[in-house]
């Protein structure tokens, strides 16, 4: 029997036609900025994000960690929302890398406002540091794949010009805030001085983020990704997936966001899971299981041995995501397996 695999949106495999469109790349040297490829899928980037230039670069965890490393010095403060991937999940890169402090905000489902940004922003004194960067994650991963509100991030960047604060955006699934509220890409990356998108996720492709922003910003991130290790050689192979992925997977999520509405109500109906299903705006389904009776590593081994594959994200938290490698059938069978792993005892 298939193994449903609901991890990520990262686990997608490339198509036989993605496949395709990367064995006929045509290829050069990245480093010599001579892969026709790559140059191709970052103007087509920069232009779907209203951006002068864009930089392929090798994940979303490296695309924010070259934008942070662009607009800070060490002991500089950015601020950032507390469950926000840059805080949590980049194993602690912005301090190693960059050397820079993390102040956090609560927001609200990944929310937060200008009202609180203003009240976080330190008075200038001797004393303090730097606050350089604000950065927003969209859609907020942490809190089941929500969608930031375009009307408060206009505030929040007023807020920041007032303080010459810029702005950097986790656009890791901007393709589906975009998706879920008909809201361009262009239209969300225009109050940021620089965003990365990924194109692993949603989109399908194996590999690759990009990050965009003015032309001398990204001269800039080009130097920190070579530094990083991150500078790629025939990588058009690669880009070409990105290329595929953009044109013909796109405005497909919408499916993933329906499934994700199908998957999340057939599980609430079932005994001991709760899912609050305002969080559920794109592809993540988060699982409260706290009165279920299992523990987390119990539910998610129970999942796997009757071949569903879900995450453990929090205490008493699992998650599932849509993707474009399972169908409604798929997610009707998951509900099923479900059912009968957290059949009251
Ligand atoms: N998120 C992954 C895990 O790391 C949690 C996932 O499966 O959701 N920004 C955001 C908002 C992300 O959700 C992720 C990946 C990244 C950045 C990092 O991307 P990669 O994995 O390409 O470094």
């Amino acid at each position: 029997m298939k193994i449903i695999d609901l991890r990520s949106d990262t686990v997608t495999k490339p198509s036989p036609a993605m496949r395709k469109a990367m064995a006929s790349a045509i290829v050069g040297d990245d480093v010599f900025e001579d892969d026709p490829t790559v140059v191709k899928l970052e103007e087509m980037t920069a232009e779907i994000l209203g951006k002068q230039k864009a930089l392929f670069v090798p994940s979303g965890t490296m695309g924010n960690e070259v934008c942070i490393k662009v607009l800070t010095k060490s002991g500089d403060e950015i601020i950032v929302e507390e469950g926000s991937h840059i805080y949590n999940n980049e194993v602690g890169a912005a301090a190693a890398l960059a050397g820079v402090q993390l102040h956090l905000i609560k927001g609200t489902k990944g929310v937060f406002t200008a009202e609180q940004v203003e009240d976080e922003i330190r008075v200038p004194d001797v004393h303090h540091p730097n606050v350089t960067v604000i950065a927003v994650e969209n859609t907020h991963t942490q809190s089941g794949g929500t969608v930031f509100p375009l009307a408060e991030i206009k505030k929040i960047k007023k807020l920041a010009d007032k303080h010459k604060i810029k702005m950097h955006l986790d656009g890791a699934r901007l393709w589906n805030a975009c998706v879920a509220t008909g809201i361009s890409a262009q239209e969300y990356a225009a109050p940021f001085d620089c965003l990365s998108v990924c194109l692993s996720k949603g989109l399908g492709a194996p590999i690759g983020s990009v990050v965009a922003g003015e032309e001398d910003f990204i001269f800039e991130a080009r130097r920190v990704r070579k530094r990083l290790g991150g500078g790629m050689r025939q990588v058009g192979i690669i880009a070409a997936a990105g290329i595929y992925a953009l044109k013909h997977n796109y405005k497909r999520l919408a499916e993933d966001h329906e499934n994700a509405k199908f998957l999340a109500q057939k599980l609430s109906e079932i005994d001991g899971l709760e899912i609050d299903m305002e969080t559920v705006q794109t592809n993540l389904v988060v699982i409260d299981i706290r009165n279920s009776g299992l523990t987390v590593p119990e539910a998610v081994a129970k999942l796997k041995e009757k071949k569903i594959l879900v995450v453990p994200f929090g205490k008493s938290l699992i998650r599932a995501v849509t993707h474009l490698d399972v169908n409604r059938r798929d997610l009707e069978r998951a509900v099923e397996v479900f059912g009968k792993v957290f059949l009251r005892r």
